[in-house]
Formats: structure tokens, sequence, C-alpha cells
């Protein structure tokens, strides 16, 4: 393997916002799992489409319109290989990774699922991959199955494979979990549920920017993926879907781009994957997920794993050795992401003397109720890491728990 110069400083330069300062503090900026930051890579990408090609795509037959579907169809293009999907007829694009779970639940809803169906999901899902399974179950009468996790933080194997059962349509389960920190073994889970005869739909939210995805290796049915996740802009996001299932399955919104054919009597669809984009696409965001990519890639994800494994490792090590400090997610198996409470002293309350720092840290339940309910507390206080993250800035947090605890305690 080529070793890649991974210069921390030249990367931190990539980063505007990380010269700000937050209360006279310069920012560290340890809220990585709710949105990462963005390099200027990506926003003078977003810029040049602005400022020189923006346009209305796969409609016009002027110079720029061809230009912009030139450039956002090799977006496509360019995410097809970074997660090896087989076709780009399997790249839908969506707003994020909500959108992508909404449209194969609603989808499905319309076609595949009746009532008395099991829809199976874990206990460390997001309320993105909870919620609109709930909506589908109300309006098929299908029925929502929760797998049970380990007190590690772990999916409890054994109960999976007991809840998984003949009327078991579809899985869907997290890659890592926003919240533990948990790498779920999702090969081996979709193994077990095809073999159980069901499909399984991955939320690859907190993995795209840390773990190399390959959706044929992984033999998954769905994939989904927020590009604000990976250093790329808000509003964007990925559906993959085996192109096979894609074909049969209904378009989940109707308008512009997904038709081929529209009468007052009967109106026909468009091919994959336009028959699911509906409407004027997030052309700017794109290319800016586009050149997201291509700035991880220059990198290499198992780089940035290694550097932000490094992290963890000293952050867990560091936060332990503060009295009362009980960290959530203890699987050997994470990614860089630390959810821990101090004592009694509520999340909020320590979020907030914590920021005091210049820090962000995420506070309260982290859009996962029922987890949060596992483990008996309110909510936690999260430090989630990124490529610029440094290990001189959880000093700085260590720093701040050690005053929060001596001010709350
Ligand atoms: N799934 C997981 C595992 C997530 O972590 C998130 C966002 C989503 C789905 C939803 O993604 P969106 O881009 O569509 O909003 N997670 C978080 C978080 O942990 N803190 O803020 C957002």
């Amino acid at each position: 393997m080529i070793k890649v110069d991974f210069n921390i400083d030249k990367v931190r330069k990539d980063f505007p916002i990380l010269s700000r300062e937050i209360y006279k503090r310069p920012l560290v900026y340890f809220d990585n799992a709710a949105t990462n930051q963005k390099p200027v890579q990506v926003l003078n990408r977003m810029d040049l489409y602005y400022e020189n090609q923006n346009s209305n795509i796969h409609r016009g037959v002027h110079f720029l319109s061809q230009e912009a579907t030139s450039a956002y169809e090799e977006a496509r293009e360019t995410i097809k290989t970074f997660i090896n999907a087989h076709s780009r007829s399997e790249v839908v694009f969506t707003k994020g990774t909500t959108d992508a779970i909404n449209l194969v639940a609603h989808s499905l809803g319309r076609k595949l699922l009746k009532a008395g169906d099991e829809i199976l999901i874990t206990f460390m899902e997001h309320h993105s991959n909870i919620v609109p399974w709930q909506m589908v179950c109300e309006t098929t009468g299908a029925y929502l199955k929760v797998c049970n996790i380990t007190e590690k933080g772990e999916i409890d194997i054994e109960d999976f494979k007991t809840k998984l059962s003949r009327k078991t349509r579809i899985v869907a389960l997290n890659h890592v979990s926003n919240t533990l920190g948990t790498i779920n073994p999702v090969k081996e889970i979709i193994k077990i549920t095809h073999d159980a005869g069901a499909l399984v739909l991955i939320d690859g939210a907190q993995a795209v920017a840390h773990l190399q995805v390959d959706v044929q290796d992984l033999d998954c049915d769905f994939y989904c993926f927020s590009g604000h996740k990976i250093y790329a802009p808000m509003g964007t996001g990925v559906l993959y879907g085996k192109e096979d299932i894609l074909d049969k399955m209904p378009p989940y919104q109707g308008g512009g781009e997904m038709i081929a054919m529209v009468s007052f009597e009967k109106t026909t669809y468009n091919e994959l994957p336009f028959k699911f984009e509906a409407g004027t696409p997030n052309v700017g965001g794109a290319l800016g997920l586009e050149a997201a990519i291509k700035y991880v890639n220059g990198f290499g994800l198992a780089t940035l794993a290694g550097y932000e494994d490094d992290l963890l490792k000293y952050g867990t090590e560091k936060l332990l050795q503060i009295e009362g400090l009980r960290i959530y997610g203890e699987s050997a198996l994470k990614t860089g992401v630390i959810s821990f409470n101090l004592n009694k002293v509520h999340s909020y309350d320590a979020g907030t003397l914590i920021d005091k720092f210049g820090i962000a840290v995420r506070t309260g339940h982290l859009c996962t109720q029922p987890l949060v309910g596992f483990f008996g507390v309110p909510g936690f206080i999260r430090a989630s890491f990124a490529m610029y993250n440094t290990k001189q800035e959880i000093d700085k947090l260590v720093e701040a728990v050690i005053k929060t605890r001596e001010m709350l305690l």
C-alpha cells in the first residue's frame, strides 16, 4: 500500500472555519457526527458552478445546460466508483440519508408491504431509520420489530436471528451508530437476512467518511448516506439500490424529470435513476459532493480511519481517567465517536459549560431516544472526530470536562 503523507497542519488549512475563535478561544469542533466542516476544495467547486455553470439540467439544448448536465452525471459516476455500485442507474441523488430512507420505505410501502409483514430494525437506530418505517406500518398494517443490543453497545446477533422470521420483508440498520460509534457486522447480517428471503437497507450516514464501502461486496439491497457527513454540502445525499429491485419499485414523488410521457389520461415514468429524482436537483451540491469524495480519496479512507482511530484511543484513555465518567459504546470495532456522562450531571448542563471553552460537542438524545432509554439516562455528551482534529484538542476537551465536573459536582 502507498504510504500517504498525512500532514495535519496542511489539512487544517484546507478548512477555513477552523481559524475561527469562539469566546476568544480557537474553535475545537467535535460535533462531526452531526455534520463535518467543508474544505476549500468543496467550497470552490460550488462557487465555480454558481459563478460559471449554473443552469438547469437534463432539459436544455443550450451550452450551459449541457455542460451542467455532464458535470452532474460525472458526479454520479464518481459516487458509483466510490461505493463500487455496478451501474450509474443504481445511484439516486437525494437530499440526504433521511430522504433516502423515506424514499425506500414509502415506495416499498406502496407495493411490497402488506398487513402482517414484518420490518426488523435495531435498538441503536437514528430516528431517521425508525420513524419512516413506523409511518409505513401505519398505512400498510405491517409490524415493526426491534432487535436488542448488548450493554457494550453491540447488536445481539442471537436476538436478531430469533426476530428474523418468514414474515420479515426488510431489515434496516445502520452501518455505524451515530451515538455509540459501533461498527456493525453488516456483511454477516446481510447474509443471514438474504438467507431468510428479506431485503436489507443499510443506513451508512456515519460510515462513508470513515470506512471504505463496497456495496457489491456487502451485497446490500439499499445503502443510504448524506453528503454533509463526508465534508460535502448539506442537502445532498445518495440512495444506492440494486438495479433489479429499484426497477420494480414505484416512484416516491411525482413531478418533472421523473417522467417519460405525461398526459391527463396516463403518465409513464422515466428510466433509472431519474424515476426517483423528481424536480430540479441540487446540482451545485452534487458537484460539491463529488469534490469532497475526491478530497477524501486523495488521502485514502484507510489513512483517515487510521488517524481517527488513534484519536479515538487517545480520547478514550484520557477521558476514562476522569472520576465518575462513563463511556457508552464499548465495542472493539468503533469509529471516532465517544458518548459519555459525568455521574449525575445533566448532559445539557455539561455541554453548555464545555461550549464556553470554545469546544463544540453534541448533547442530549442524539436523535436516538430509544437508545438513550436503553442506557437509562436522559442523554449523552458526544465528542466525534474528523480528519482535522488533533490530540491537543482532545487535551483541551479533557481539561474542560475536568473543570465542568468541579463546577457541577
Ligand atoms: N442515520 C444516522 C446513523 C445518522 O447519524 C443521521 C444523522 C441520520 C441517519 C440522518 O441524516 P440526515 O443527514 O438525513 O439528517 N445524525 C446526526 C447526529 O448524530 N447528530 O445530528 C445528526
